[in-house]
């Protein structure tokens, strides 16, 4: 249960909060301002590449049935994709019901002709897809670079789950961020406007409503940076002051200085990636990078 999950998290030596917890309703809407800063470049370069690139891509891609996008939030991402491949079907698979069901809505009126649906699973368990959804020529879609939150063996995992979704007439779309300068790394994760930070510290506000706790958030402070031994950006929230927290049936103290981790965003080399998506059961891999090296788009197939 999700409450057991936080606490538990909350009560381990290094205490650590799972980052699905950032996307409340808030938290969402700061995500979504993250993305428009200067020094995150990651959610511009993926759709420049991709409307750059979108003949190669559609040319290697072929005919796709349906499109199932897990994470696909607003829809955004699925609309420039939908309007390059024109599936006949959508299935939009998130934790976050309301601006999911919002994203397919829009997505339907953007094409009525779209059979787009709405799936709410949380994706760091195991996702059963429902039956009538057609097996043939399905598009696995997995944009933003959120594989990164995963640690690699759940990323693997993760890889191979997508596999499982699709038959030999199927592939999946991925996009990862790759390694480059730590300076343009930490600046994508700490922007200067402060956005990151506010979304960092707004998990302990959805964490107080979850699980009825007091955290303070104006208490912590929001870090960000390169840990290049794990080839990831780590957040943290670092406690300002010593302080106790309570929740119901318990709580811990921290001390000054002390730290909360929320997120792991790993970096991975484009071959390395590949070599990955290999171990997972995707015989061939095709990728495109955009002029910096900075992210890449890859398509594999079994
Ligand atoms: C949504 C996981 C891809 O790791 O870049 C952005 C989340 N966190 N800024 C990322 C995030 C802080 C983002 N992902």
């Amino acid at each position: 249960m999700q409450h057991e999950d936080i606490i538990q998290g909350l009560m381990q030596p290094v205490a650590q909060i799972s980052p699905k917890y950032f996307y409340d309703q808030l938290g969402s809407k700061l995500f979504e301002a993250i993305t428009n800063q200067p020094e995150y470049y990651p959610t511009r370069t993926e759709r420049i590449l991709l409307e750059q690139r979108a003949e190669d891509i559609k040319r290697a891609i072929g005919t796709t049935h349906t499109v199932i996008e897990p994470g696909a939030g607003n829809g955004e991402k699925a609309q420039i994709l939908c309007d390059i491949l024109k599936p006949q079907c959508f299935v939009g698979v998130d934790i976050s019901a309301e601006i999911l069901q919002e994203g397919v809505a829009r997505l339907r009126h953007a094409d009525p002709n779209l059979d787009a649906r709405a799936v709410i699973a949380d994706l760091t368990s195991r996702v059963q897809l429902p039956d009538e959804i057609p097996r043939e020529r399905r598009l696995v879609f997995y944009p933003g670079s959120s594989i990164g939150n995963f640690d690699p063996p759940q990323a693997l995992e993760w890889l191979r789950q997508a596999r499982a979704w699709i038959d030999s007439s199927g592939g999946l779309l991925i996009g990862i961020d790759l390694p480059k300068e730590v300076d343009v790394l930490e600046a994508a994760y700490d922007d200067a406007d402060g956005i990151t930070a506010r979304f960092n510290r707004n998990i302990l506000s959805h964490v107080n409503r979850l699980i009825g706790s007091d955290f303070d958030p104006s208490e912590w402070s929001h870090q960000a940076f390169f840990n290049p031994v794990a080839s990831r950006i780590e957040m943290h929230l670092q406690a300002d002051t010593s302080q106790s927290v309570h929740w119901a049936g318990g709580g811990r103290d921290f001390v000054c200085g002390e730290r909360i981790h929320t997120e792991n965003s790993y970096k991975y080399p484009l071959q390395v990636f590949a070599g990955m998506l290999r171990q997972a059961g995707f015989a061939r891999v095709q990728s495109w990078t955009d002029e910096r090296g900075w992210y890449a788009l890859l398509y594999a197939q079994p």
